[in-house]
């Protein structure tokens, strides 16, 4: 059966991610029969994503509705790679919009899921989903959950979704390209946090009581590599970062 569109636009702020893509797009057989084109938001570097994909990465600004006409002329599919950019109403009512969301709907939607799935203990995994005017919301093409340990810290939880993220690609990118797949709608509203929640969660109030496992939970969730998230001012007024590390015996 041949693919049903016959090109796709890509828009990413998130280079693995888009490495990822690439890399599918090749061992599929796509690439030379559906051309692709690459953005990513005004503000991330599309040189530096050029020069570390080889692919020829353009600046789209979806706020610009010149620029958002010209997609909808150009482009049938349009995949949202970890856009940082919210899909306008008119894109998404004339084109084909798909999004990869690192988390699993409707259960966490919005920004960094995982911080939350630790925080929240709810269930977390990967998405691939229809885009509609609201964010992570559209119809559900394919989910998958990701298992959540004691000891996980956010960056730990983060890198299982990017695995589960793969393997939803793999298994689901052809079908979007030929326009055979199914989806679903999602089976409640589900909870949207926002970047805010997140900077909310990161200041740590040193008077505040509550379990030790409860804090332990928190440092879990804010700790992801080198970011400095949590934090509190001392005695001087200085900005002290804190970070946690678990090991199971
Ligand atoms: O690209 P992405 O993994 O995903 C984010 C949102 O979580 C997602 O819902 C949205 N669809 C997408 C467009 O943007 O985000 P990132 O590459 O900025 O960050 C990856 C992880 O790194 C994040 O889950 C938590 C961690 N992180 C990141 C920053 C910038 C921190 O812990 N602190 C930070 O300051």
């Amino acid at each position: 059966m041949p693919f049903y569109y016959k090109k796709v636009l890509v828009i990413s702020d998130n280079i693995g991610q888009c490495l990822l893509l690439r890399d599918i797009f090749i061992e599929k057989g796509i690439t030379g029969e559906v051309e692709t084109g690459w953005a990513c938001s005004p503000y991330s570097n599309s040189g530096m994503f050029s020069e570390k994909s080889g692919l020829a990465f353009s600046s789209v600004d979806l706020k610009n509705p010149a620029e958002v006409k010209k997609i909808i002329n150009g482009w049938p599919l349009v995949i949202s790679m970890h856009c940082k950019q919210l899909f306008p109403a008119e894109l998404v009512k004339a084109v084909k919009c798909i999004n990869v969301h690192p988390g699993y709907n409707p259960v966490n939607r919005g920004w960094y899921p995982q911080v939350f799935a630790i925080i929240n203990n709810s269930i977390i995994g990967a998405t691939i989903h229809e885009i509609d005017e609201q964010l992570d919301h559209g119809a559900i093409i394919d989910r998958m959950e990701v298992p959540k340990y004691e000891t996980d810290t956010s960056l730990d939880l983060y890198n299982r979704v990017l695995a589960a993220e793969a393997e939803l690609l793999r298994k689901n990118i052809i079908p979007v390209l030929k326009n055979v797949y199914t989806s679903f709608a999602p089976e409640a509203e589900g909870k949207l946090y926002l970047k805010k929640d997140f900077k909310g969660l990161c200041q740590l109030d040193l008077k505040e009581q509550n379990t030790l496992q409860f804090f332990i939970t928190k440092l879990r969730a804010l700790t992801h590599g080198n970011f400095n998230n949590a934090y509190y001012y001392d005695a001087d007024g200085k900005k002290i970062f804190v970070k946690i590390k678990l090991e199971a015996e």
